[in-house]
């Protein structure tokens, strides 16, 4: 069932009010209504229904944002190790003080790479720590900026620099006759860029009403399955071949876009002979699919459609999750994804309707042109002491334990850790302990005692969503909202009585000013004598906006703001870029994979990525309303794989792969294809808790692509075997 709520008006008890809120966990974006008692304690939260976009729906990690506020395991003031290496309580300005005077002797003796940050995924969605943390590292003159997104999606970013990107956007989302999503959740995750993600059970059901056709590719039969027109059950890990033929079929038919291709694209004929050996019966027999769904779902998506006498293209785009931006040859199955959208040319055409012109941010310009590729990665003049090259100004988190532990004089030496929590979102978990309790200074940024904060020399405690001014986003704002949507939420809850805490942005001000750096945001510098007021700041980062600031502030339940439209304009004269697609590494990566032998060992399941609804990545399991829901993360099977295995749900197992093992509970899946084990990350192996650390069984080097040090987080063999009890 899709946990769409009522969102029915709350009505509080006596004595008790509502204050309006929203969340920040994921691009949801979900408007709540907050019920707070006399005392100034949240009880109760429900989706606000009168939310322009999320329209009452939240799920529930977000109705349960009071627990996580009001949790006795909240960490209150800032905490210093101990020489036993326990924590004791410290005060700011002594734990400020000592923290500054450590990173500016590092930076003194070992230079500004000495000192790095990492961005976890709650930085994001922090829209004055998000730009503070940035603008630290550069103050410092620090090129060590490691974040989620390179053991996440940055197939995405290599792609965008080897393939090309469009300078107008994709095919909007409104126009589209078809979207094909492959390995991403939308409906459970809200997360993936061709569909609309806020109340997206809704957005689903309006799109498909008013005709939009929908292919899901995905080991399991998903949530966002459910609403397919097409679905295609494959291993995990067979994206490129199934992705190939695919391609193979379209062009063999001729149902791709040769004006476009011929106007825009280069190495169209190459890519034709290098998809060629992918015949659909070899795809078929590989992917384990019925070949005939190969052929539709080319159909579905490419085949031009009778519009009276003519012929129409299609429109629509294919897009990935993290499935196959996870799988072995990662990059490579990227590109085959956007091929797609390349051959077909599924992109903003001249005079297309720019669905969000933006609010937030000033207004881009966009152009019916293409981005030439650049791969940056091949020339950076600092690559990192790994060897690898940055993308998009950030160092591979694939990598990061590797520039820890190194002899280079270069090597990292302390981190800033904002709102993540490394220790488990990296690979190969002791790889990643290693290299965070060998730093000489670990800072942990973050409301609980994570696995990375346990082993930090200082946690210093946020305020949280609910305690401060937060807005919707401003850099990534088009891509998430496929309105002009913004909202601004002010502080609704004072933090727990004695808790000292500080804003994330903050905390990150209080150590540059000490250390005697100068910030700047947007190349405008801050006040560094007196701390800055943060509607000043957010100020500062809107003076450009489409919406002035004070209008944006004054829609309490956020808006869809009534800004002048927006249409692609045509190419600048003379522009020359075009799409690359046909690279000869990715050529040679493609015939590498069709070489591949499959030598299947007897009894091996094919491991899935997946993850759950009530949880977002390592955060917040302890509520009480998440653990009692979901205790621990259950190894997913199909019925008939563990029958054949004498597995009984509920039985404890042993999940081994190439790199570890763990012990975890089975669950029966119904929805897996069989050979399939699926399981979610992020759980924390406590002893006693139930839960299994999946990057356990993950490696920092097996499989780990050349260019982005991604690591292979799904599609692995492993072997499963009960455990005695
Ligand atoms: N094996 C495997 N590994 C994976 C993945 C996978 O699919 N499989 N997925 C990868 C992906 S996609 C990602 S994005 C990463 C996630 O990696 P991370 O971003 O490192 O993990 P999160 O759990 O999202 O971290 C969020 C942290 O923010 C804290 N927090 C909450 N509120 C605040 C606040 O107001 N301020 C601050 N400072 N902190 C706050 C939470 O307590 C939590 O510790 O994991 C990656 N790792
Ligand atoms: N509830 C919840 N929401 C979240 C998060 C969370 O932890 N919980 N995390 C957030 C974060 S950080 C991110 S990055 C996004 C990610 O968002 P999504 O990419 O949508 O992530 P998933 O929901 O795990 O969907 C990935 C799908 O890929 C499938 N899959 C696994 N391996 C393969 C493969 O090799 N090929 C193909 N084709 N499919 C495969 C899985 O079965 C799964 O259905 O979600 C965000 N939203
Ligand atoms: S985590 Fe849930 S409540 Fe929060 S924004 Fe996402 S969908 Fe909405
Ligand atoms: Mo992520």
């Amino acid at each position: 069932m899709d946990e769409e709520r009522a969102g029915s008006t709350l009505r509080p008890a006596e004595g008790n009010r509502i204050a309006q809120s929203a969340c920040r966990l994921c691009a949801g974006m979900c408007g709540l209504d907050v019920e707070i008692d006399p005392q100034g304690r949240a009880v109760a939260i429900r989706g606000d229904r009168r939310n322009p976009v999320s329209r009452g729906y939240a799920c529930i990690k977000g109705l349960t944002l009071h627990e996580a506020h009001h949790s006795e395991r909240r960490i209150l003031r800032p905490l210093r190790r101990q020489e036993d290496g326990s924590f004791a309580e410290v005060g700011w300005a002594e734990a400020l003080d000592d923290i500054a005077a450590r990173l500016s002797a590092l930076v003194r003796d070992h230079g500004p790479d000495s000192v790095g940050a990492f961005k976890g995924t709650l930085n994001y969605s922090n829209f004055l720590s998000n730009a503070m943390l940035p603008a630290f590292l550069s103050a410092l003159g620090s090129t060590a900026y490691y974040s989620t997104m390179t053991v996440d999606q940055s197939a995405k970013w290599v792609n965008v620099e080897r393939l090309g990107a469009w300078a107008g956007g994709k095919d909007p989302f409104v126009l589209s006759d078809v979207l094909m999503m492959i390995g991403t959740n939308p409906i459970v995750s809200l997360s993936t860029f061709n569909f609309q993600l806020q109340n997206p059970v809704k957005s689903m059901r309006e799109a498909r009403a008013r005709g939009l056709k929908l292919i899901v590719i995905d080991p399991r039969r998903t949530e966002t399955a459910r609403h397919a027109d097409l679905f295609i059950q494959p291993l995990p890990g067979e994206d490129p071949t199934v992705l190939a033929a695919i391609l193979r079929i379209i062009l063999a038919e001729g149902w791709h876009d040769p004006e476009f291709c011929e106007r825009h694209v280069d190495g169209l004929e190459a890519l034709r002979a290098a998809v060629e050996p992918f015949d659909e019966a070899y795809a078929a027999a590989r992917a384990a699919v019925d070949p005939a769904l190969l052929r539709a779902a080319a159909e579905l998506f490419a085949r031009p459609v009778a519009d009276g006498a003519v012929l129409r293209r299609k429109r629509g785009t294919a897009a990935s999750g993290t499935g196959p931006n996870m799988a072995p040859h990662s990059n490579l199955a990227e590109h085959l994804v956007e091929a797609l959208n390349v051959v077909c040319g599924r992109y903003a055409r001249e005079g297309d309707p720019v669905v969000n012109p933006g609010v937030v941010g000033p207004r881009q310009p966009r152009l019916a042109q293409v981005v030439p590729p650049r791969r940056g990665w091949e020339h950076d003049p600092q690559p990192a002491p790994s060897g690898f090259g940055r993308i998009f100004g950030e160092r591979m988190s694939g990598a990061l334990p590797d520039d820890v532990l190194t002899d280079a004089p270069n090597r990292l030496r302390a981190m800033i850790v904002a709102a993540g929590n490394p220790v488990l979102a990296l690979p190969q978990t002791a790889a990643a302990q290693q290299a965070f309790a060998a730093l000489d200074l670990l800072v942990v940024i973050d409301p609980f005692l994570t696995a990375t904060a346990r082993l930090a020399d200082y946690v210093l405690p946020p305020r949280m969503v609910f305690e401060r001014h937060e807005l919707s986003g401003r850099d990534y704002e088009a891509i998430v909202t496929f309105s002009p949507f913004a909202h601004y939420t002010a502080p609704i809850l004072s933090p727990p009585e004695g808790a000292e805490v500080e804003d994330d942005w903050a905390i990150l001000w209080e150590i540059a000013s000490r250390m005697g750096l100068s910030l700047s945001i947007d190349g405008e510098p801050i006040d560094m004598a007196r701390r800055p007021d943060p509607l000043a700041l957010m100020e500062l980062m809107t003076r450009r906006s489409t919406i002035p600031f004070d209008v944006v502030r004054a829609a309490e339940r956020g808006a869809v703001f009534a800004v002048p439209p927006q249409r692609v304009e045509p190419a600048v004269p003379g522009a020359t870029g075009r799409f690359a697609l046909a690279p000869a590494d990715v050529i040679a990566e493609l015939a590498e994979v069709r070489d591949e032998v499959a030598s299947p060992v007897p009894g091996a399941l094919r491991f899935a990525c997946r993850r759950m609804r009530e949880v977002q990545n390592t955060a917040y399991h302890h509520l009480p309303t998440i653990a009692q829901r979901v205790p621990f993360n259950p190894a997913f099977l199909h019925p008939d794989d563990l029958s054949a295995r004498s597995i009984a749900p509920g039985e404890r197992i042993c999940i081994s792969s190439a790199h570890g093992e763990v012990i975890a509970v089975a669950r029966a899946d119904p929805d897996l294809r069989p050979g399939v084990l699926a399981m979610a990350h992020g759980w924390d192996d406590l002893p006693g808790s139930g839960a299994a650390n999946v990057n356990r069984l993950t490696s920092t080097r097996i499989g780990r692509d050349p260019i982005n040090a991604m690591p292979v987080l799904t599609a692995f063999d492993v072997m499963v075997a009960p455990v005695e009890a």
